[in-house]
């Protein structure tokens, strides 16, 4: 791979602070990658799967699967594979320091008032898609269904991919652009964009926004993400935080 950082979290050079959007290093590493560009461009999903091993392995960040098209998804999965969970099994559970636990069939998310944005996803390794339609329920209104205890502070979130993890403050959870999104892109997420059900944190960075979202856990300390634990900020406001300090949000 011409750009490897296996070891180690993307570190932010000096010179790529600030307004651009996509670092030197990223740019340089584009050169040797437009075979590999071409095939996440397309939808055919065995492609991804038979890269995503060898790309998630050299490079955990997916730096190496950034690709010079401009406005796409890079599809990311950290255990190298597509995790899958049908419309019929799919659970969500709602636990830990609340009242009343919750476990969520796809039937009994989508029969909840679902809320619409229409928001940029920015990855906090450069790539931005602008406009993405999102539709889902406010984590807020789960969050008080569930009836959350005075002693809570966080919420931990889980991936049934099994390893994936996120955090969040219960301020940050009930913000109005937190969602457990059921619809991306004018229709139900996909398996590769984390569905059926995934997270949408609209001001923070995309690794935020845990795919194949299986559970919300109200704990009372932070129990920092993936990615969090490999070295990037757990307030991951976009242009706030992770070194750039001067993007505008
Ligand atoms: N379970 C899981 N969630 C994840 C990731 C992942 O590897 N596994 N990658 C994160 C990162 S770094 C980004 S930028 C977005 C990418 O979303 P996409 O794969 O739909 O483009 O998912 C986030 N959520
Ligand atoms: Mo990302």
């Amino acid at each position: 791979m011409a750009v490897s950082n296996a070891g180690g979290p993307y570190q932010l050079r000096p010179e790529d602070r600030g307004g651009t959007p996509i670092g030197r290093r990223v740019v340089l590493g584009m050169l040797g990658l437009g075979a590999l560009g071409i095939a996440f461009g397309d939808k055919a999903q065995a492609r991804i799967e038979r890269l995503l091993r060898p790309l998630t392995q050299n490079d955990p960040t997916g730096l190496t699967s950034f690709v010079p098209t401009a406005g796409r998804f890079r599809i990311y999965s950290v255990v190298g594979h597509l995790p899958k969970r049908s419309d019929g099994e799919y659970r969500l559970t709602v636990d830990g320091l609340v009242d009343r636990p919750l476990e969520l069939s796809l039937d009994d998310l989508r029969s909840r008032p679902q809320t619409d944005l229409v928001r940029d996803f920015q990855c906090v390794v450069g790539w931005r898609v602008a406009d993405v339609p999102w539709r889902g329920i406010k984590v807020s209104k789960l969050l008080d269904e569930a009836g959350v205890q005075p002693s809570a502070t966080h919420l931990r979130i889980a991936s049934f991919d099994g390893v994936y993890t996120e955090s969040l403050t219960i301020d940050q959870a009930r913000r109005d652009d937190v969602l457990v999104a059921l619809e991306m892109q004018g229709g139900p997420v996909t398996r590769e964009h984390g569905g059926p059900v995934r997270l949408y944190v609209a001001p923070m960075y995309g690794y935020k926004s845990l795919k194949w979202m299986e559970r919300i856990e109200v704990v009372n300390e932070l129990d920092p993400g993936y990615w969090e634990e490999r070295g990037y900020d757990v307030d991951a406001w976009i242009g706030k935080s992770n070194g750039r300090d001067d993007e505008p949000v």
